[in-house]
């Protein structure tokens, strides 16, 4: 028998032969160093910034493609053949492993909270908690680690940031003495006063499980349904109907721990707190049209705004603060009880005293190693911080695990870099999917003499957790709450009564959209019972928007027995802020005199600003970079707008843009100039012009209208618009003004 022929090998290089041989950098006997990139070395990230230092070391090593085990690899673009137009080898393990790999990439998503973004930062300690909390990391000048990450609840994770909603606002204190997860919202009050309805309420507001429509919305049937039948929920509601629901930014929202805690001191005595943060930047929201907008125009808007924020230098900081309220076996304030998780204490009764604060200055280098995979947890407590009863706290300390089981795919989620503890860990949980740990010594278990009793117990001395002896209530195993949790009006009438005209209509505005989208009217009608036991105006309002009768009420519309008829504090209007990270949109000419340009771009980034030069074509203008085109620029971008030309003022000697467009004529508006001019006006954002873009907007919007400032050059104009930009809009362009 004679042997078969081999097949010739194609030489290489040969056209339609294998690529060309990669030429040895070097040829290295160990590992191989990391890549530059991987050093930080070189810019990564869209505006140039250094990526950060956290790329783990177990990920791209050496400078070669090779396969999971390391083995190189010559080619990755061609499965192996048999002949080239043969059909391909199942010995092709690199295809197979590729393949096997991709085909397993995605993990559930979240089953709330899906959507969202995250930064690391720095918390750093006043020490003024000290007299209530023995936690190391909020003495005086203590520096923690953190990892916030921040969310929409109802939407999937490709979902659009500015949908109605609360928001998420979770952190993650890498502290000394273990890991503290904070798991807050951006709403002191919840759905719910037992865990136990939290499948119902997430059932109702997601999408309709016959047609998965609609997608991050609350305005449908099952949702209100569900809100109108269970009014606990009705306080919850109504913040975030009001400009809550729509933040302008992560940066620019408070966050609150919700529940009550239970804090103890070097002493061993107790106090119960909520927590709080209070943004360095204010609270700020956008307008519904702005929101609905940036669905299509920017469905990334939040997460793009802060993650730029941070690149551009403008960290994002936030103040933690606490309400302290007696230990005692009431566990109420004031007629409010502590437990019931849809109540908050007015800062009039006990005010918020800070205890640190966070700055968010790094962003993550891979979103699914880090902000995909964090998973946070209300029971991951430090020395000094522990829990309450509030049945909804209760039920979430389970959750929390639960899910990260079948999210993160087994029980060694802890290990994932992300989630890795900061202090030491010696745990004895052992094997599992995807365990990491390679470890030494025979004896995982207690009491053991065969490692020599190790890991040893913590004594008195040494900073241990303490679970607080807290009395236990006595009573009977019974599926009940107590009577204290049954008043759902009082503070929600507050909540209402503490709004601005402005903000009152935009709640107005709100459930007359949400109820109108319902297509039930039993269940409008439920609703209105509600808002009438609310407050008379607010459902006569709604009760005319959707075209139905204003029931009466059913309950006294008493406001809360003790406390501030009115919380300043609910309200976000008032007040001058921080312009830091703000975008301002720059209409220019390029045909026009752009010499005050550079200057006017320098000024606006000293200011911790971002300019947007907005142009008819890409390129540059006077030097400057153009950041949007007549075609991509959107004023829902923007904060402000400076006018220092009108593009196609004088149409007959400029190129043409797009003819879709329309030609104005001389003097005429160019249409999508025009556009942002209207939008801008109409979203009570502070406009400035100068030279030619005076006449623009001149043209467009009232003379002498609230928040239009006209100047001589851009850099005076500029001045005011700071200015005003520090109440975040021109209140006075609503109707209703503030
Ligand atoms: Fe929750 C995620 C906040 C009640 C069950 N929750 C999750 C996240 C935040 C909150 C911010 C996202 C964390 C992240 O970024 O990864 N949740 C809250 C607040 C609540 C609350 C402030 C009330 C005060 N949650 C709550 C209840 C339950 C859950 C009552 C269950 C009974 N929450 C979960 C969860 C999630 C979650 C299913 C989904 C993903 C995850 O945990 O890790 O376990």
């Amino acid at each position: 028998m004679t042997p078969p022929k081999k097949t010739p090998t194609p030489a290489p290089g040969r056209p339609g032969s294998r690529p060309p041989q990669l030429e040895e950098p070097t040829t290295p006997d160990g590992p191989l160093p990391p890549k530059p990139d991987q050093q930080g070395a070189q810019p990564r990230t869209p505006t140039g910034a250094e990526p950060g230092p956290e790329h783990s070391t177990n990920a791209q090593q050496g400078a070669f493609l090779t396969t999971s085990q390391g083995a190189r690899l010559r080619d990755t673009d061609h499965s192996l053949k048999a002949g080239r137009r043969g059909p391909v080898l199942l010995q092709d393990h690199h295809l197979r492993e590729k393949i096997t790999h991709f085909d397993h990439e995605r993990i559930p998503e979240r089953v709330v909270h899906a959507r969202g973004a995250a930064a690391h930062g720095v918390f750093e300690g006043y020490g003024t908690a000290e007299p209530v909390c023995r936690a190391g990391f909020l003495a005086k000048g203590k520096r923690t680690e953190v990892f916030t990450r921040f969310s929409t609840v109802v939407g999937s994770r490709g979902s659009m940031d500015t949908a109605r909603d609360t928001r998420g606002f979770a952190t993650k204190f890498y502290t000394d003495e273990g890991t503290f997860d904070l798991v807050a919202n951006n709403i002191p009050v919840f759905f719910i006063q037992d865990g136990i309805k939290f499948p119902d309420v997430v059932h109702a507001a997601k999408p309709h499980p016959d047609r998965e429509i609609p997608q991050a919305q609350s305005a449908h049937d099952t949702f209100w349904d569900f809100v109108s039948l269970h009014t606990e929920a009705q306080h919850h509601t109504l913040w975030f109907m009001g400009d809550r629901g729509i933040p302008r930014s992560y940066r620019m929202m408070e966050g609150f721990g919700i529940h009550t805690f239970r804090l103890a001191n070097a002493a061993g005595e107790t106090s119960l707190v909520k927590f709080h943060w209070k943004p360095q930047l204010g609270v700020h929201s956008l307008t519904w049209e702005e929101a609905q907008l940036l669905g299509g125009n920017d469905p990334d808007f939040h997460r793009r705004d802060l993650a730029d924020a941070i690149e551009s230098g403008a960290h994002p900081s936030w103040e933690l603060g606490i309400q302290v309220f007696p230990d005692d076996e009431e566990q109420s304030f004031e007629g409010i009880d502590l437990l019931d998780p849809t109540k908050f204490v007015p800062e009039e009764l006990a005010p918020v005293q800070p205890i640190g604060r966070l700055t968010l200055d790094r962003n993550p280098s891979n979103y699914f190693a880090e902000t995909e995979q964090v998973a946070f947890n209300p029971g991951h407590l430090v020395p000094g911080i522990d829990v309450t009863d509030d049945p909804l706290l209760q039920v979430r300390l389970f959750s929390y695990v639960d899910t990260q089981l079948t999210r993160l795919g087994g029980p060694n989620f802890a290990q994932l870099p992300i989630n890795r503890a900061h202090a030491p860990v010696n745990d004895m949980l052992r094997d599992g999917y995807g365990q990491q740990g390679d470890h030494a010594g025979v004896a995982p278990y207690q009491p053991n003499s065969l490692d020599g009793g190790c890991p040893f117990m913590a004594g008195e001395m040494d900073d241990a957790f303490e679970d607080l002896p807290v009395r236990v209530p006595e009573g009977v195993k019974e599926r009940e709450l107590s009577a204290t949790f049954e008043d759902h009006f009082s503070q929600t009438r507050l909540f209402w009564r503490s709004m601005t005209p402005v903000e009152k209509d935009h709640i107005v505005d709100a459930y007359s959209f949400e109820l109108g989208k319902c297509y039930e009217n039993t269940i409008k009608e439920r609703q209105l019972q509600s808002l009438a036991n609310i407050d008379g105006e607010l459902c006569a309002r709604v009760a005319s928007a959707l075209g139905l009768p204003a029931p009466e009420p059913t309950v006294p519309a008493d406001g809360p027995e003790e406390g501030p008829a009115i919380s300043a504090p609910l309200s976000q209007l008032g007040g001058s802020w921080p312009v830091d990270g703000r975008k301002i949109g720059i209409v220019v000419d390029p045909e026009a005199d752009n010499a005050d340009l550079p200057a006017l771009h320098e000024a606006i980034v000293a200011a911790s600003m971002t300019p947007l030069v907005i142009a008819p074509r890409g390129g540059e203008v006077a030097g400057v970079a153009v950041a949007r085109t007549l075609g991509t620029a959107a004023s829902v971008e923007v904060d402000a707008l400076l006018l220092a030309g009108n593009p196609l003022l004088a149409p007959d000697s400029r190129p043409s843009v797009d003819p879709k467009a329309g030609a104005p004529g001389n003097g005429e508006v160019e249409p999508r100039v025009g556009k942002l001019i209207d939008e801008c006006w109409r979203h009570a954002k502070a406009i400035g012009a100068w030279g030619p873009g005076r006449e623009a907007l001149e043209a467009r919007t009232a003379p002498g209208g609230a928040g239009l400032v006209v100047g001589e050059d851009g850099e005076s104009v500029l001045g005011e618009i700071i200015a005003l930009l520090g109440s975040h809009r021109v209140w006075e362009r609503f109707p209703a003004g503030a």
